[in-house]
């Protein structure tokens, strides 16, 4: 982080060029906290994805691939998961151009680790993968991305990763745990049958002890895992208050439970799950969320810092006015269907017209290493025409700024507004 006096040397940038020039450069250089993915660290085994074969099968190509072909779900699903990736690569890569943003991340991906982006089949860049070492190729890619810091989704629902857990197995500094509470809150009563509570003897009316023992299970993962903050994604008609079993929920255990620890809740709102089951994990689909529930829930709730993603694009200016009303409530990302450049654009400079430097512009949702490169990548350049967009306006407006006041800026987006508002610090 440059020091006062080196933002006061540094020089003044009056000309449009130049300025641009230094706001790419800072940009595209500044280590970012990934607030937000689905990655793991190797020593969290089959969890860790890597590799062409896990870049392939992600669930933004696969529903894409379904638009060109007329292969049954259930037929693809059939098939091993090298099988699926030929698939996918021969219909998206070599029969079609691949045009999309999912696809075209691929090619990103192919090209920053000089592989051949039009070769007819996988056998080059799979004996490439297959020859890393693992831990080698990660340290790697975190340098190629960026990336200081990764912050991962942890599901105390899932029994794959809760073993590991258990196991006590050391993690690498840096990677942070974010504790994931859909199951809980969002699938009550049936939650209580899974193996995560069912030894806890809990009533399907949250009636008795049940508020104080889900109280103490989300403790006890607490404990554990050291989480940067707990989590969940909402549906569109999520409404607060409300009078049912999610509201129960988040009155009573979880948002006592954030006080009490300190803790962030980060709410990621308008996702429908399911809409087309035989998809599989590409079949959610979105909506548009009220965001006066997120209001009021800012305002019942004034001790508790929220982080906020919105997943339609009519939502995005709301949040924005949002955020201006309170400051507990923190907009990150851009989230899943509107991590487009198009939309990334437009939400980006939404929000630095509305809110300045005080949010956090993008988290990649990267569910597979190599992610990092090609998100990283792309919302980048996107954020520096923007915010180069923002310094020009100041430079006609008659407000001259200087290489070290934006290096500044763009470290207080890309890692300080998320270490202050978590306490990453403080730690
Ligand atoms: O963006 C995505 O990749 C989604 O599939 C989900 O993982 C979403 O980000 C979530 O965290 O629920
Ligand atoms: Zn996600």
């Amino acid at each position: 982080m440059l020091t006062e006096n080196q933002i006061a040397s540094s020089e003044m940038l009056a000309g449009s060029t130049e300025l641009r020039r230094q706001v790419r450069m800072a940009v595209s250089t500044a280590p970012v906290i990934d607030i937000h993915t689905h990655l793991f660290p190797p020593e969290f085994d089959s969890l860790f994805l890597h590799g062409i074969d896990d870049l392939l099968n992600y669930h933004y190509l696969v529903a894409e691939f379904f638009r060109s072909t007329n292969l049954s779900h259930a037929a693809f699903w059939k098939l091993s998961k090298t099988e699926r990736a030929d698939r996918v690569w021969r219909l998206m890569f070599i029969e079609n151009t691949p045009l999309s943003e999912a696809a075209c991340g691929i090619v990103s991906i192919l090209q920053a680790f000089d592989l051949d982006p039009k070769s007819p089949d996988l056998a080059e860049a799979r004996a490439f993968f297959n020859s890393r070492d693992l831990h080698e190729h990660f340290d790697r890619v975190l340098s190629m991305a960026s990336v200081s810091d990764v912050v991962m989704t942890n599901d105390p629902f899932n029994e794959r990763e809760m073993n590991l857990w258990n196991s006590g197995k050391s993690l690498d500094p840096r990677f942070h745990a974010a504790l994931r509470l859909d199951r809980l809150v969002n699938e009550w009563p049936d939650a209580i049958d899974t193996a995560a509570l069912s030894a806890l003897q809990l009533d399907p009316n949250l009636c008795g002890s049940s508020i104080s023992r889900l109280r103490r299970f989300l403790d006890d993962w607490i404990e554990r895992t050291a989480p940067l903050y707990m989590g969940l994604s909402l549906p569109p008609e999520f409404s607060f208050p409300a009078e049912n079993f999610r509201d129960r929920l988040l009155r009573e255990v979880v948002l006592p439970a954030a006080r009490d620890h300190g803790l962030s809740l980060a709410l990621m709102m308008g996702v429908r799950r399911g809409v087309n089951p035989a998809l599989k994990a590409a079949g959610d689909s979105l909506g548009r969320a009220d965001i006066t529930a997120l209001e009021r829930m800012c305002a019942a709730n004034p001790e508790v810092r929220f982080l906020a993603t919105v997943l339609s694009r009519e939502n995005q200016h709301e949040l924005c006015v949002a955020a201006r009303k309170f400051n507990n409530l923190m907009p990150f990302g851009c989230w899943w269907f509107v991590n487009n450049p198009s939309i990334v654009s437009e939400i980006t400079r939404e929000r630095l017209e509305m809110l300045g430097p005080s949010f956090i512009p993008q988290h990649s949702d990267a569910v597979v290493l190599e992610h990092l490169i090609s998100k990283w990548g792309q919302s980048r350049r996107v954020i520096a025409d923007a915010l180069g967009e923002r310094y020009e306006s100041l430079l006609q407006a008659g407000y001259t700024v200087s290489e070290g006041e934006i290096v500044r800026d763009v470290n207080r987006m890309f890692a300080e507004n998320f270490r202050d508002w978590v306490g990453l610090n403080a730690r």
